[in-house]
This record gives structure tokens, C-alpha cells and sequence, in this order.
């Protein structure tokens, strides 16, 4: 109801600013699907409150990518560096570094410059410690290869300086980085393909230095990568899963030379995208950034120095959305939750209908601390599960906790996962 009332002024203005680009690189007609069904992502975008000003720089990067501007997103990414600063940068990881210097990067004003060639710099010294610790932890990163992805494409697209001679070493699509369990996790996989692209160009354009052999590789990664993540395409045409797809076409879109026309059908993956889009999918602002470049044939390789993000001199205000009524039933339910470490601990957990996995935990933890306790932390997708009965998962050593039903591993994270009746839970010590 609520959004109908939005719909004709940010109609309005989306199509004022942006609605022929709309999937032009896949040329779609939109026969079923209008250009409004975009605008509930911009919402969600925008009307979020972001627990950590960082959380914000991959929705800021995105609405920059597609030309949208908002001023209060901005602040809060700059005061959230500011304060880092003050506490000497040491909280950040590389990879939320690198997003910064990529939403900052996207469009710089006067008073952002400054900060912005300093962060540059400290992104080379977080880039480092990654490599470092790979090679002291046998070849575990201190993040993840999403992240070191993040990092290349940053340093590349900002004249930050890396060596072609490390990143030949470390980004083979061999390397198990790529892979969570046995399963290629697209997401990295895209992101990696950004990343060499954007490195290929510089070598091609003698912005960087490089042999011929170097590049031959650079190009032998890209197009293995590029296989593995077709090899994911769904039958409904989504690429890994249904958060993953959008960097996906991120990574094919710039790599069009890499694979024969006919292995990708761009408008099937779009119609998936925009039917999950209007089933709700994206509600997470963080989803949402992550899928709205590539609706616009956009890709984050169109950021750089030259990016113009238009004049600035509009405001998109989409009024606030009025808080969703919790679900006046009372009706209760029970699910099985079990934790597994080497021995499994179960019990019986009732909760309000349309409670999340992160309510049933809190339940548990209420029932038998001593076997259900565990800590989390806020990350840009919500509540991440960092210990169960104190034992703490570690990147140093790819533990985590994984969650499942039904013995199947989820899609989505404790905070957004509804749980059903008679449910089968299960946190479980896993290696990745
Ligand atoms: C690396 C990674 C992991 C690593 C994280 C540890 C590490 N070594 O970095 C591992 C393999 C352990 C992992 C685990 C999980 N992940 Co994961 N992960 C990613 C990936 C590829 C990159 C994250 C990243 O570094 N982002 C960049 C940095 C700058 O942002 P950040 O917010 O600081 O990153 C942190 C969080 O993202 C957090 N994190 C990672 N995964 C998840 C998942 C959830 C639900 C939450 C809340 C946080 C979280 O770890 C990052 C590093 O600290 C993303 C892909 C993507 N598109 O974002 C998927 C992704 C975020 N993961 C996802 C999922 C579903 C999970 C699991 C729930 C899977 C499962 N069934 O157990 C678990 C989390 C369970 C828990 N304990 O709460 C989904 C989330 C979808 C959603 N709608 O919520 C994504 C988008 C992948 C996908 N396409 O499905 N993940
Ligand atoms: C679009 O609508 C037409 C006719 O209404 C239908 O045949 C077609 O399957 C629809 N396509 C999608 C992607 O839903
Ligand atoms: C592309 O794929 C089609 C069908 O699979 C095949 O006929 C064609 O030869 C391929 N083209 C190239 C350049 O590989
Ligand atoms: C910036 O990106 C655009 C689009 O990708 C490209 O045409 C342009 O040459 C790039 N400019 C620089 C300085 O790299
Ligand atoms: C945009 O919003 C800011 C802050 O609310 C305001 O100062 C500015 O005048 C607005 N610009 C336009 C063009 O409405
Ligand atoms: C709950 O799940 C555990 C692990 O799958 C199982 O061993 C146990 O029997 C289940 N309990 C009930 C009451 O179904
Ligand atoms: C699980 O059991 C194995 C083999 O007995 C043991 O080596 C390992 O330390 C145990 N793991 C945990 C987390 O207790
Ligand atoms: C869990 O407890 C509820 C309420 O006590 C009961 O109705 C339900 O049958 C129990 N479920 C299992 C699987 O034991
Ligand atoms: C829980 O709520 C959903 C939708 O609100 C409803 O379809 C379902 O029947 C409810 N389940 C129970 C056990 O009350
Ligand atoms: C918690 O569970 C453990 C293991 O099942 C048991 O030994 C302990 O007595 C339980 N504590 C409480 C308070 O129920």
C-alpha cells in the first residue's frame, strides 16, 4: 500500500534522470516488467540506517554508479573515515578500505581529496598485510578473496601501486581461495574478474609495467574464471544464487571477448533478477546495491578518476517508509535447533510465528546457556555468528559456522531467515 504512494514522485524522477540506460547492455524490452520495478531497491537504498557509516560505501558506490547523488549517504561515509583516522585506520579491513576509496573515488569534490590520496596509500600498506599473512598462514588471507579482489580493483582504478608479478602469483582460479568447501563461490570468482580486467587494460594502456608473459596469464585467469562462473548458471537463468548474479553480469559484461555469445543469455538472467526483485529479494540495502549496477549496465570498472557523476544538483527524497507492523498473530511455533561441533546438542525452541533464525538462537541461549551461548557481530548483511559455546571461528584457519536446515546450508543469514513450524535448525563447526 505504502509504496503507491511513493511510486509517482520517484517515478517521476527516475525517469527524468535515468530510465533510457536501463539494461542497456542487455536490451531488453521490459515486456512484463516496468522500469518501477527498480525503484523499490532505491528505497531501500536510501531510506536505510546504517549501523556503521562504512556499511554505507557499497550503497554509496552503487546510486553513484547509476547517477543517482545523496548527500547525507556521502556524510556518513566520510565522518565514518574521519573517525577511523583518529584511531590511526586500524579498524577497517582492507576490503571495506577499498570500497571506500571506490565510492569516494567514484566522484571526488574538493573536500574529499585530501583524505582520499592518503587513503590510497593505506589501502597499498592493508594489501600488504593480506599477502603477509597468506604467506605465514598457509595461504589464508586475513579476509577473504572477495576482498584482495576488492583491493586490486581499487589500487588499479586509482593508481594505487601493486606488483602484476603478485597478483599473477596469487590469483590463479586454482587457488582454493576461490572456493568455499568444494563449492566456487561466484561472488569472489566475479569480483576477481573485475579486478584482472581492470588490470589487463592498465598493462594493455602501459599505465603498469609487465612482460608479455604476465599478461598472457592475466588473460588465461580471466577466461577460466569466466567459464566457472557460467559453469554456475541456473536453469532459471540466476548465476550461483540469486545475491550473487549481479556481479556475476558485472564479470560478463566486461569480459564479453571470453565466452561465445551463446553460453550466456543476458535477458533470461535479467527477467530472474527482476522477478526476485518484485517477489522482495532485496530487501537488505546491501542486496540491493549489489544487484543495481548491472540492471543499469553498469560495472564498478566505470569508476575512475574521469567518472562524472552529473551535477549534484538534485535530491532524490523518497519519503520515509513507516515502520512495518509486526505481525499482530500470536500464533506459536516450534522448530528443532541443533548446534554441532564434534558431538550435537539439541533442543526444542517455541517462537512467535515469522521469527528469524537469530530469535531462535537468543531462545535457545535462554534455555541452557552453558551449551547454547554465542556471540555475533553487525556486518553490512546483518548479524554474522562469530562464536557458539565460546568456540570462535578464525579466517586464519577457514572455520566458521555454518547454518543449515534441514541439513541443507542457507542462502541468507540469521538475522533475515524466517523459520518454520517444525523446522530442522542447525548451526554446525565447519571448515570452509
Ligand atoms: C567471504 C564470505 C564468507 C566467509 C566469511 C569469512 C571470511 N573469511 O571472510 C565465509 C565462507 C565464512 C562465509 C560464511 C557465510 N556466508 Co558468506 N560471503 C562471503 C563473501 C564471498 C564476501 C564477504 C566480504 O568479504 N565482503 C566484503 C567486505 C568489505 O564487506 P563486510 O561486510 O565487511 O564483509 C564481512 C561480512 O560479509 C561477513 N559475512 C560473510 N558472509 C556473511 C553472511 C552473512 C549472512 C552475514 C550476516 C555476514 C557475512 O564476513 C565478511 C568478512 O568479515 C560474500 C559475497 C558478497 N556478495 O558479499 C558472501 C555472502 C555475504 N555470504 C552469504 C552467506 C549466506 C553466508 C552463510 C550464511 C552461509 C551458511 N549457510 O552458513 C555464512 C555465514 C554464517 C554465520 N556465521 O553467520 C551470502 C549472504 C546472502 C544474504 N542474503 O544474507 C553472500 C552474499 C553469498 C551469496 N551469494 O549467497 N561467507
Ligand atoms: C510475458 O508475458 C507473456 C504474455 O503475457 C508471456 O507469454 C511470457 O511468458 C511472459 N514472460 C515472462 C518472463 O514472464
Ligand atoms: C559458439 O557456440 C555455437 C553453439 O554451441 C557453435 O556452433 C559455435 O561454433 C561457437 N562459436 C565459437 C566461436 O566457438
Ligand atoms: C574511465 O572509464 C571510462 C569508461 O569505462 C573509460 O572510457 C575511460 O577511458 C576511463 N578513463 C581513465 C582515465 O581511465
Ligand atoms: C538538497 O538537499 C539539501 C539538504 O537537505 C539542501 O540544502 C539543498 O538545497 C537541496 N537541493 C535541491 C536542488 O533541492
Ligand atoms: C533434533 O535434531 C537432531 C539433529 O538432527 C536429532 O538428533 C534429534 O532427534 C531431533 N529432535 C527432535 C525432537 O526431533
Ligand atoms: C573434534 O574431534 C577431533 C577428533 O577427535 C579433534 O581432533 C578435534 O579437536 C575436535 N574438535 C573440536 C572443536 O572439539
Ligand atoms: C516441541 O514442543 C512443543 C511445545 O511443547 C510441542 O508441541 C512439539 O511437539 C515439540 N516438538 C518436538 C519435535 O518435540
Ligand atoms: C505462520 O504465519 C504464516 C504467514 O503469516 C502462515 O501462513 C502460517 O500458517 C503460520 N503458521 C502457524 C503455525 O501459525
Ligand atoms: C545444559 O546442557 C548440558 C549438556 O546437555 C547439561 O549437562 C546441563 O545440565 C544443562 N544445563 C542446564 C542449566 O540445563
Amino acid at each position: 500500500m505504502r509504496q503507491s504512494h511513493q511510486l509517482p514522485l520517484v517515478g517521476l524522477l527516475l525517469f527524468s534522470l535515468i530510465p533510457s540506460q536501463l539494461c542497456t547492455i542487455c536490451e531488453v524490452s521490459l515486456e512484463n516488467y516496468s522500469c518501477l520495478t527498480v525503484l523499490p531497491l532505491l528505497n531501500t537504498m536510501i531510506n536505510s540506517k546504517y549501523a556503521r557509516g562504512i556499511q554505507a560505501a557499497n550503497v554509496l558506490l552503487s546510486l553513484r554508479l547509476v547517477g543517482i547523488q545523496d548527500q547525507s549517504l556521502e556524510r556518513q561515509v566520510i565522518q565514518e573515515v574521519k573517525e577511523n583516522e583518529e584511531k590511526k585506520g586500524l579498524d577497517l579491513t582492507s576490503g571495506q578500505l577499498a570500497l571506500v576509496v571506490l565510492s569516494l573515488g567514484a566522484c571526488q569534490n574538493s573536500d574529499e581529496t585530501i583524505t582520499y590520496v592518503h587513503l590510497v596509500s593505506q589501502l597499498e600498506k592493508k594489501f600488504q598485510e593480506e599477502i603477509k599473512n597468506m604467506v605465514t598462514h598457509n595461504g589464508n588471507p586475513l579476509t577473504n578473496y572477495y576482498q584482495l579482489s576488492l583491493d586490486v580493483l581499487a589500487l588499479c582504478l586509482f593508481n594505487g601501486k601493486y606488483s602484476v608479478t603478485e597478483v599473477n602469483k596469487y590469483f590463479t582460479p586454482e587457488n582454493k581461495n576461490f572456493y568455499f568447501g568444494s563449492q566456487f563461490s561466484v561472488d569472489t570468482g566475479a569480483m576477481a574478474v573485475l579486478a584482472l580486467t581492470c588490470v589487463k587494460r592498465s598493462i594493455i594502456n602501459g599505465q603498469i609495467k609487465a612482460s608479455e608473459m604476465d599478461l598472457k596469464h592475466i588473460n588465461n585467469y580471466i577466461e577460466s574464471l569466466v567459464k566457472k562462473i557460467l559453469h554456475e548458471k541456473k536453469e532459471n537463468g540466476l548465476i550461483g544464487n540469486v545475491f550473487s548474479t549481479g556481479e556475476a553480469m558485472q564479470a560478463l559484461y566486461v569480459s564479453a571477448n571470453y565466452y561465445n555469445q551463446t553460453e550466456w543469455d543476458c535477458q533470461q538472467t535479467l527477467r530472474a533478477v527482476l522477478k526476485e526483485i518484485s517477489q522482495g529479494s532485496f530487501h537488505m540495502p546491501i542486496a540491493a546495491a549489489q544487484i543495481l549496477p548491472a540492471l543499469f549496465g553498469k560495472t564498478y570498472l566505470d569508476v575512475n578518476n574521469s567518472f562524472s557523476c552529473g551535477s549534484g544538483s538534485f535530491n532524490i527524497s523518497i519519503h520515509k517508509p513507516s515502520p512495518v507492523e509486526p505481525s499482530s498473530s500470536s500464533s506459536w511455533i516450534s522448530v528443532n535447533y541443533t548446534v554441532k561441533i564434534n558431538k550435537t546438542y539439541s533442543t526444542n525452541v517455541t517462537v512467535k510465528n515469522g521469527s528469524v533464525f537469530l530469535d531462535v538462537m537468543k531462545r535457545a541461549q535462554q534455555i541452557n546457556e552453558t551449551v547454547f551461548r554465542f556471540t555475533y557481530v553487525e556486518t553490512s548483511w546483518g548479524p554474522y555468528i562469530t562464536s557458539v559455546q565460546g568456540l570462535e571461528a578464525n579466517s586464519n584457519d577457514r572455520t566458521y559456522w555454518e547454518l543449515l536446515s534441514e541439513g541443507k546450508p542457507l542462502s541468507q543469514g540469521v538475522g533475515s531467515y524466517v523459520v518454520h513450524n517444525g523446522e530442522n535448525l542447525e548451526v554446525r563447526w565447519s571448515t570452509y
